[in-house]
């Protein structure tokens, strides 16, 4: 049998090399981290992982994408370059001090208690949140707090621990729940988001789903002016599930867009996709939202975008006023373990997931229990 050691300073380089070595199907038999002390291992770049794989072994290997699911592409790994000998006497002075700024750094954030070396049974879980996209930083505070609270003895039972995971998981997911109508009080929602997340297509979905299943008169507006197409599209939909729809280009058109759906259930106001970083746009779509008196301002996100950038992005859009999120193409997603820092760092609850391009189906209402499992990869996106 067939059997190779890998090693690389981060579990994601480790398991690229697997990958590239050994293909998609390989077996991972063990991971462990090896060669430095407790303390300076948690410092990035000074640790090692160790990953030992085979390609011969005939087990279910958690590289094979699930069924119709393309995986994320992970750029070709380089191996750890060794370090220069010949330093000059200024760069190895400025090498120490960056490392004692470390070191320093890291007291200060582990407040002396020294970590331990993680446990085989956490650190095979472990492994098992970074290849479903969790961030190191996310996937080791989780380890940390399985480990401070389950009973050693308890920490070799694989499925116990994945159980407590889910359920810390749970526990940072607020859920606001579907748009709740009041009858004889209409309800207006807009959406908002950076380009081509699924606005329109969410927009599409709710309207069909109130409209036709619940029979709530509905009607939309968009201020997605900039371009001829994107009002098209959504005239499109408003065609086949027949709702009227108003096109609001300036304040006033917008108050009288609004005047004009006196009486209806809900408005669904679609927006035109704003770069985060273009503070006047965001203004200029807040004032929009202003005068509409939206009830209800939706973020919508893909579930594609790395865990920062959905971060820095919900912390931008936080300008223009957003109550919720809504997070879209989860099916398209390779993991979404990159989704949970932005449901921990935001205080914006999740109303809706939506997982496919088919109108009206394609959605669901957000659920705290449902999105762990989805986010540990043990539910799948389409199978409802
Ligand atoms: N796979 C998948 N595709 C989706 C989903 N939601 C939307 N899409 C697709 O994403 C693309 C962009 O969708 P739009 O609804 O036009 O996105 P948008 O946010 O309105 O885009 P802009 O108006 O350009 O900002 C379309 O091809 C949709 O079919 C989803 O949940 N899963
Ligand atoms: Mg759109």
């Amino acid at each position: 049998m067939d059997i190779k050691t890998f090693r690389a300073s981060t579990m994601q380089e480790a398991l690229a090399l697997v990958r590239r070595e050994l293909g998609p199907s390989a077996a991972v038999l063990q991971t462990r981290e090896v060669g430095t002390s407790p303390l300076v291992r948690w410092i990035p770049g000074m640790r090692k992982i160790e990953v030992t794989a085979s390609a011969d072994v005939n087990v279910p290997s958690r590289f094979a994408p699930r069924p119709g699911m393309p995986r994320r592409e992970t750029p070709p790994v380089e191996a750890p370059r060794p370090a220069a000998h010949s330093a000059p006497e200024e760069d190895v002075k400025a090498q120490i001090e960056q490392l004692q700024s470390l070191v320093a750094d890291l007291c200060r954030r582990t407040q002396s208690s020294e970590r331990k070396e993680l446990p085989d049974g956490l650190f095979q879980l472990y492994t098992q949140l970074i290849d479903a996209e969790f961030t190191e930083e996310a996937a080791r505070e989780l380890m940390d707090r399985v480990r401070s609270e389950v009973d050693p003895r308890d920490l070799a039972d694989a499925h116990a621990l994945r159980g407590r995971v889910a359920q810390l998981i749970e526990q940072d997911i607020a859920v606001a729940g579907t748009i709740q109508l009041i009858p004889g009080q209409r309800k207006t929602v807009a959406l908002v988001g950076p380009t081509g997340v699924g606005k329109t297509t969410t927009i599409a979905k709710l309207a069909a789903n109130y409209r036709l299943r619940e029979k709530r008169r509905v009607g939309l507006i968009t201020v997605d002016t900039y371009r001829i197409a994107a009002v098209e599209q959504l005239r499109t939909y408003a065609d086949i599930i027949d709702l009227p729809m108003y096109v609001a280009s300036t304040p006033r058109e917008m108050r009288e867009a609004v005047q004009q759906l006196k009486g209806f259930d809900l408005v669904l106001m679609d927006t035109a996709g704003r770069s985060p970083q273009d503070e006047i746009k965001l203004q200029e779509l807040r004032s929009f939202l202003g005068e509409a008196q939206a009830d209800e301002v939706l973020l919508v996100l893909s579930s594609l975008s790395s865990a920062s950038a959905l971060r820095r992005t919900a912390e931008q859009f936080s300008a223009v006023g957003a109550t919720g999120l809504i997070l879209t193409k989860l099916d398209e997603a390779p993991g979404l373990g990159n989704l949970l820092p932005l449901l921990k760092a935001s205080r914006l609850p999740l109303s809706y997931l939506t997982n496919g391009q088919n109108v009206p189906d394609d959605i669901e209402a957000a659920e705290s229990k449902r999105l762990a499992k989805l986010i540990l990869g043990l539910d799948s996106p389409t199978r409802r």
